[in-house]
């Protein structure tokens, strides 16, 4: 699918966490009220940062409605994928524990067992009462997938200023590639 100059990125994660906020960030350089998401948005983004490893890329991003419904659908979007964002809202203390369910499936499911490189995005860091990059990692079990050699880091962000959004790419791109190099492949 494509050159080797555009990645195929899935992203999911639950329902308000702010994926179609930062899919057009992306996108338009600058905010877009979204509406939820019904099914999925596509669009093709260029890397956003000029000095970056990614500088020159293209993102092919789905952004998978996060409606439980929708979630089981995640795992036929990844089979085409290079990589994984995994959004959350780093205000949502209560959907905490079931974002990281709904990570801990998304790693175990079959199509993910060459184990896609994931970046899990601490989304809305803005807001007063976000929790902190630590506690995300924490609740999330992010230090325990590196524990177990799956390829995930955690990045802050705000996709309504757009802040962290260019380093998450440059991450996401970084990964693919290292990824892709220790599988052989060139998809
Ligand atoms: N404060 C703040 N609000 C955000 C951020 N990202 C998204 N939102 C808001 O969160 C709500 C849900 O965003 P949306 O992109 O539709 O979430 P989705 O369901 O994951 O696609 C919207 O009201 C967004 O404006 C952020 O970084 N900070
Ligand atoms: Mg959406």
């Amino acid at each position: 699918m494509g050159g080797s100059s555009s990645l195929q990125v899935v992203m999911v994660g639950l329902e308000g966490t702010g994926k179609t906020t930062l899919l057009y960030r992306l996108k338009f350089g600058q905010y877009t009220s979204s509406i939820p998401t019904i099914g999925f948005n596509r669009e093709t983004v260029e890397a956003p940062i000029v000095e970056g490893k990614s500088k020159g890329m293209s993102f092919i991003i789905w952004d998978i409605g996060g409606k439980d419904n929708m979630r089981p659908l995640w795992k036929s979007y990844l089979r085409s994928a290079d990589g994984v964002l995994f959004v959350v809202d780093s205000s949502d203390r209560e959907g905490a524990e079931e974002a990281r369910m709904e990570l801990m499936r998304l790693v175990h499911t079959q199509s993910l067992h060459c184990v896609l490189p994931i970046v899990v995005v601490a989304n809305k860091q803005d807001l007063p009462d976000a929790m902190s990059l630590q506690e995300v990692s924490k609740v999330m079990g992010v230090p325990e997938l590196q524990a177990a050699s799956h390829p995930c880091r955690l990045m802050p962000a705000c996709a309504v200023t757009g802040e962290g959004l260019p380093e998450a790419m440059d991450t996401m791109y970084e990964m693919v590639n290292k990824w892709k190099k220790s599988k052989g492949k060139n998809r």
